[in-house]
């Protein structure tokens, strides 16, 4: 049953139950509906609490109904009904309130949460609005400026602010049950609080303010159209009659639920829950991770170290001499100075966490490490050594992991006495910020080692993708591709500003020009020299990005690259590159041409699609979606597209 009625004397308890995030489809809400009915009817009972079995409270509507025709009862008639119920009910939330879940609360006349709890309207990250009552009721229990915020913004409140927000009516310590009864118990002569459909909604608190926040937030929409319908929703509703501006809510959900956009982010939204998934590995059982080796303390060593410590994983970093330990330990107390100041830590968590760091040169210090990953120099020479060294230092039962971006782990795998504990687990920079990481799956990797990589990326709250072995794996291999492809459309008569410009209009959130120059251009310099004796003669080579280079143009760090930087940030166009790429063109014999953004895009996205073939012909990828995940995550794509590989028509098996 998804929805039974028990009860403790005159109080009844309603509790949904379905598994795995009691989320409301089609027998939630007639099992709802029928509590209702029950309850309304029965004279012994004079008040409701609404629970739900499992880890959380209502999770929003089944997103894989979305797909078919709505099934009546529909939501907002079973929030209408409950809101005109004769006798309280009260929501007694735990886990999470998010979506039709927290439109169901708003629809009972009490809520009540346990202090971790987390309440959301998160319909915009799927492309739509809350579609049963949410733009509505919020304003009128809520200030419209934080009705505004978590509706276009779709992030979740923790249970403290939503009592500080009015949001609920009282935390809950202890056993939530117990509470929901003294709550209601205390308030049963009480009369019944005025449905939030009949109370007059908070008008913004200053005129000038809220234009900036709808300013703020078209920009942020970056064209989606979602996030702009939720303003128009709670705009109406602020002005409104309650019922006119329900029935406009649901046009608007109904209309965007069929909208591409909404198609797309619900196809991201599953395509990332599959990412993690290897058949092979369904019944495996990962290694213990209790102590976690870094080997290297710069820029990705330093922001591994600070994922894992923020997991709440010990760290013993390894580098080369004191001097670089004491550096690397810098690097990680910035990096959770970063974490304390955005108040993701407080001076407590901060000073705990920094205690679980120990940097040491000596390998032996990693005799305890369930699992290690090297993030030293690009360098294969260096990477063998490091290691041989870790052969002779660790558990054979350790785990060995080369965060490399670009040499060959198998050659690494195979120089160690135990291949098939040699993985990849390339992280993305920053590291402890950056929510993707490529799990890569060596030739002679055991599936203990394999489920034992995933299970960090867990840990660390990561989406991790499985990549086979090659040259950039899935993203870098991508990036390559269309990063090749935008120098010869520049070399062919576009600018640097016209193709980032039309990235940005597509949706990414810097075009590939500007993001070179923040990365650093001679990083992929070096790249290009080291392999300059093995490239392909016949192939196409355009030299811009060389010539910059070799004038010292490295992008950002040098005041100059494919911009001038006179600020350090702003990238301004620079005519010298457009002489550099004229006469480059002239040298290779190309009649430069004008080009269309549309004709831009066009060609980066054919690009992009027919390398991500080539990764699912390789079996580099698991699946076309894995691609859609790490280029939407790692790379910029815009989410509310689906992907490259969604755009070329795959959808998830
Ligand atoms: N519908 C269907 N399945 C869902 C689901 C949902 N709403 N939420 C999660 N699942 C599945 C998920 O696919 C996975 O399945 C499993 O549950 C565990 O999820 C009318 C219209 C709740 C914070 O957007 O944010 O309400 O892979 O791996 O990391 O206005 O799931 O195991 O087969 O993510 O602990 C609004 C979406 C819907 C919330 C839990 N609600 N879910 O995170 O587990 S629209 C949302 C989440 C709506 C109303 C509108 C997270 C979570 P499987 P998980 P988790
Ligand atoms: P980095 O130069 O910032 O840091 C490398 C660190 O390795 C230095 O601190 C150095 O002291 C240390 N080191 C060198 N030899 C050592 C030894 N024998 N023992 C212990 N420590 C030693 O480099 P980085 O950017 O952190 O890159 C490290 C690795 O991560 C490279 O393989 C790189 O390809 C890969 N990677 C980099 C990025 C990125 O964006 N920077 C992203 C993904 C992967």
């Amino acid at each position: 049953m998804a929805v039974t009625l028990t009860h403790l004397d005159d109080i009844a308890i309603a509790t949904v139950d379905n598994p795995p995030v009691n989320a409301v489809n089609h027998a939630v809400r007639e099992g709802l509906l029928a509590a209702l009915a029950e309850t309304e009817a029965n004279p012994a009972i004079r008040a409701t609490i609404l629970l739900c079995a499992g880890r959380s409270f209502i999770a929003g509507a089944d997103i894989r109904e979305f797909g078919q025709p709505p099934k009546p009862p529909h939501l907002p008639d079973v929030i209408d009904r409950m809101e005109g119920a004769t006798k309280p009910w009260l929501a007694a939330i735990h886990g999470t309130a998010l979506g039709g879940g927290l439109e169901i609360a708003l629809g009972c006349h009490y809520r009540i949460a346990a202090p971790s709890a987390r309440l959301g309207l998160p319909e915009v990250t799927l492309g739509l609005i809350p579609g049963a009552g949410g733009t509505v009721r919020l304003p009128r229990l809520i200030a419209a400026e934080e009705a505004l915020e978590m509706i276009s913004g779709g992030k979740p409140v923790t249970a403290p602010k939503a009592l500080d927000i009015g949001l609920i009516d009282a935390l809950a310590e202890g056993d939530l049950q117990e509470a929901a009864l003294d709550f209601l118990r205390a308030r049963l002569d009480a009369p019944l609080p005025t449905p939030l459909r009949h109370r007059q909604p908070h008008a913004p608190r200053d005129a000038a303010d809220w234009d900036k926040r709808r300013q703020r937030l078209h920009a942020r929409a970056r064209g989606q159209a979602a996030p702009l319908a939720a303003l128009e929703a709670i705009e109406t509703a602020l002005k409104e009659p309650a019922d006119l501006a329900l029935a406009r809510e649901r046009d608007s959900f109904l209309r965007l639920k069929s909208h591409p956009e909404s198609a797309a982010l619900r196809h991201v939204f599953f395509a990332e829950r599959a990412a993690g998934q290897m058949p092979r590995l369904k019944d495996v059982t990962p290694g213990p991770l209790t102590q976690i080796g870094v080997i290297g303390g710069g820029t990705m060593g330093a922001g591994i170290a600070t994922a894992c410590l923020l997991a709440d994983l010990p760290v013993t970093l390894i580098e080369r001499d004191a001097a670089a330990c004491e550096a690397g330990r810098a690097r990680v107390t910035d990096s959770l100075d970063g974490a304390r100041a955005r108040r993701l830590i407080d001076a407590d968590r901060h000073a705990t966490l920094l205690s679980q760091l120990a940097t040491d040169t000596d390998y032996a210090a990693l005799t305890g490490a369930d699992l290690v990953i090297e993030a030293v120099f690009e360098d294969m020479d260096l990477k063998h050594a490091v290691f041989a060294a870790l052969d002779a230092h660790t558990r054979p039962d350790c785990i060995l992991a080369s965060n490399t971006s670009y040499l060959d782990i198998n050659d690494i795998a195979r120089a160690t006495a135990q291949p098939d504990r040699v993985i990849g687990l390339h992280f993305f920079s920053p590291a402890h910020v950056m929510k993707l990481l490529e799990l890569i799956v060596t030739d002679r990797a055991s599936d203990r080692a394999l489920a034992t990589g995933f299970a960090l990326g867990k840990r660390l709250r990561k989406l991790t993708v499985p990549a086979g072995v090659c040259d950039g794996f899935i993203g870098n291999r991508i990036l390559s591709s269309y990063r090749r492809d935008t120098d010869a459309i520049l070399q062919d008569g576009a600018t640097p500003s016209q193709i980032d410009q039309a990235m940005r209009d597509f949706g990414f959130p810097m075009g590939i020009f500007e993001m070179q120059d923040l990365a650093g251009l001679d990083i992929s310099w070096a790249m290009r020299k080291r392999r300059a004796a093995t490239r392909d003669p016949s192939e196409r080579y355009v030299d811009i990005a060389d010539t910059l280079c070799e004038a010292g143009r490295f992008g950002r760090k040098t005041g100059r690259g494919w911009y001038l930087y006179e600020d350090g940030k702003t990238p301004i166009p620079d005519p010298e590159v457009e002489e550099i790429a004229r006469q480059s063109a002239a040298a290779a014999g190309i009649t430069r041409r004008s080009f269309s953004d549309d004709e831009i895009i066009s060609r980066i996205l054919a690009t992009m699609q027919r390398e991500g073939e080539e990764i699912l012909n390789e079996n580099i990828a698991e699946r076309a979606s894995d691609i859609d995940v790490v280029m939407i995550n790692g790379y910029g794509f815009p989410r509310w597209r689906g992907g490259p590989m969604y755009m070329a028509g795959h959808r998830n098996s």
